[in-house]
């Protein structure tokens, strides 16, 4: 099976020190080739491989960069130049009273703006005032501006928002068979496009559409707020976006995407109104961001069971950091559940959640295959949160009756350091799957506060190792606690 590579490959690179695109001072280098020969030294049980534990792990410098060095991702947007042509929607006939429709402005307006992809490339401006609009799609080379005050309101006519493909890796719509509503800002195979303002507004009005959800008359999936699909170098920033029908940002089959500094906000009990979900996408980059919706706040994916299978779109490189919100019945990021096309080298730093039901959630389940594998998660702090810590199986949701019951997920390699938890209320629940358990699980500096004592970790078919846990963890994780160095 080709998804093995990634995991075969994880072990090998570490050690050669690849990847990592942040020099280390001469001293930690010394000091981990000097935990390294201690480690040799201790004559470790051949079956257990210190190589699986990233040395950044061992010698604890994941936790100390990030507390005196302020990480950014600028390196996975190339900047572009000024655009040569600005204009306002105004100019296309736009009217900002909040009840005309600007359907025709915007589409105007676009398909003028594209007439410069190729010659300086363009930028549209929507100015202050209340923008009715139903979909439109954006182009290359090219900026959305939303001005102080700005807001771009979704239509609530259901046929503004056109029907469209379903996504290849899904097989179908998300929610219903067949084709799906078109986002209300699209883009497909779009390079350098930058989506930002003076704090601007996108609101979708996702009330009518969660009605329809809640009702069961929903005949079509849900749009999500902002969609691009196979598109490069986006940048998406300084921007309020809210109540989306579905979920909020949706970067499909993309490469180079930075969200930053933005504000994702629906009603806590909205259905599906993710604020980020990164799918089958490479080098994406979430930071800055406060999200608070009715579901996950983040979300990393790959595509759907057999579907996601066959088309193999991995997401890798993935990094959230500083990230802070509220999700009562969802997680601060979920990983999975539909992550058929992989999901590798994910990076999540310096996370706050509060008043969730989950920290961080790994979900999968029989049928989806795919892997999930190298996964970082540094400096997390949660309160209120139900279970800061979640594996799980039991996705149990297929796209059809084909999918395929011998189709295990791999699940390896998850480093989980510098957590602290305040009211809790359920230890971590770990549970891997019986023909597939979850591998290399190691955690480090973890303080859950406000379980009761008779409160035991939750764990079922995983391995790993871990230190200077509290509460104690599982005996799952117990085995090796003598292999890892414990700074401190
Ligand atoms: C975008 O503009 C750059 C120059 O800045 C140009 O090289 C490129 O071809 C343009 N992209 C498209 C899709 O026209
Ligand atoms: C937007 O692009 C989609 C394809 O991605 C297409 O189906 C739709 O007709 C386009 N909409 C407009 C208004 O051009
Ligand atoms: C974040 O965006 C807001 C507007 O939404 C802006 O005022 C602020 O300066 C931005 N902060 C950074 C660090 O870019
Ligand atoms: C942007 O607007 C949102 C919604 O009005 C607000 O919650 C947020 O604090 C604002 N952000 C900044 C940086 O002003
Ligand atoms: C379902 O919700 C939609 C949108 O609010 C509404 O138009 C429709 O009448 C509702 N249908 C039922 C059966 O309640
Ligand atoms: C976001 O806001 C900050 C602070 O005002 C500004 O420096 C930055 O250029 C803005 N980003 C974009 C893409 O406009
Ligand atoms: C594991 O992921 C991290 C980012 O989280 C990356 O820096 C590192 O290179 C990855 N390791 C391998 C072996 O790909
Ligand atoms: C343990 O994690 C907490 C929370 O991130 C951090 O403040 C503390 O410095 C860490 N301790 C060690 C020894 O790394
Ligand atoms: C040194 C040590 O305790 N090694 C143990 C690590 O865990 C494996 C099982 O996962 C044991 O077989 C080793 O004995």
């Amino acid at each position: 099976m080709e998804e093995q590579t990634p995991i075969l490959n994880l072990n090998l690179n570490r050690i050669k020190g690849g990847g990592g695109g942040i020099r280390r001072p001469l001293w930690v280098s010394v000091l981990v080739l000097f935990t390294v020969i201690a480690l040799f030294s201790l004559h470790i049980n051949k079956e257990y491989s210190i190589f699986s534990i990233p040395l950044d792990f061992i010698s604890g410098r994941v936790g100390l960069v990030s507390s005196y060095q302020q990480k950014s991702c600028s390196d996975f947007f190339k900047q572009v130049p000024a655009r040569k042509v600005v204009k306002s929607i105004s100019d296309f006939g736009g009217i900002g009273d909040g009840k005309t429709s600007n359907t025709k402005a915007f589409h105007r307006a676009m398909e003028f703006m594209s007439r410069f992809t190729e010659s300086g490339g363009s930028q549209l401006v929507v100015p202050k005032g209340r923008w009715l609009t139903g979909s439109f799609n954006l182009t290359s080379n090219f900026t959305l501006f939303l001005e102080y005050g700005a807001v771009i309101l979704g239509s609530q006519d259901p046929d503004e928002w056109p029907i469209i493909d379903a996504l290849p890796s899904y097989g179908r719509g998300r929610e219903r068979l067949g084709a799906r509503h078109i986002s209300l800002i699209h883009g497909n195979g779009l390079t350098n496009v930058v989506i930002t303002g003076e704090n601007g507004t996108v609101d979708g009005q996702g009330k009518m559409w969660w009605d329809l959800w809640w009702n069961r008359t929903l005949v079509h999936t849900r749009g999500h707020l902002v969609e691009l699909i196979n598109s490069q170098n986006i940048l998406i920033q300084n921007l309020t976006l809210m109540n989306s029908p579905f979920w909020t940002i949706h970067p499909v089959y993309c490469r180079n995407i930075v969200i930053r500094n933005m504000t994702i906000l629906a009603p806590l009990n909205a259905p599906n109104t993710d604020g980020i979900d990164a799918d089958s996408s490479l080098n994406v980059c979430i930071e800055d961001c406060y999200i608070e919706s009715g579901d996950d706040l983040i979300s990393v994916k790959s595509g759907w069971d057999q579907y996601g299978m066959k088309m193999a779109r991995p997401s890798s490189n993935i990094i959230v950091r500083r990230v802070k919100g509220t999700t009562p019945t969802c997680s601060g990021v979920g990983i999975g559940s539909e992550m058929s096309g992989g999901v590798s080298n994910v990076l999540i730093e310096d996370l706050y959640v509060r008043d969730s039901a989950a920290g961080v959630r790994i979900k999968t389940d029989i049928g989806r295959g795919g892997y999930i594998v190298n996964i970082t998660i540094n400096n997390m702090r949660t309160e209120r949160v139900k279970v800061p810590i979640r594996f799980s199986r039991g996705a149990n949701d297929h796209p059809d009756e084909k999918w395929d019951p011998k189709a295990l997920p791999k699940v390896r390699g998850i480093f989980i350091s510098n957590v602290v938890s305040l009211e809790s209320k359920r230890p971590p629940l770990l549970v891997g799957i019986e023909e597939a358990p979850f591998e290399d699980i190691h955690m480090k500096n973890i303080s859950l506060f406000g379980l009761a004592p008779s409160m035991k970790w939750n764990c079922e078919y995983i391995s790993g190792s871990s230190c200077s846990v509290f509460p104690a963890p599982c005996s799952q994780l117990l085995k090796n606690e003598s292999t890892i160095q414990c700074p401190n």
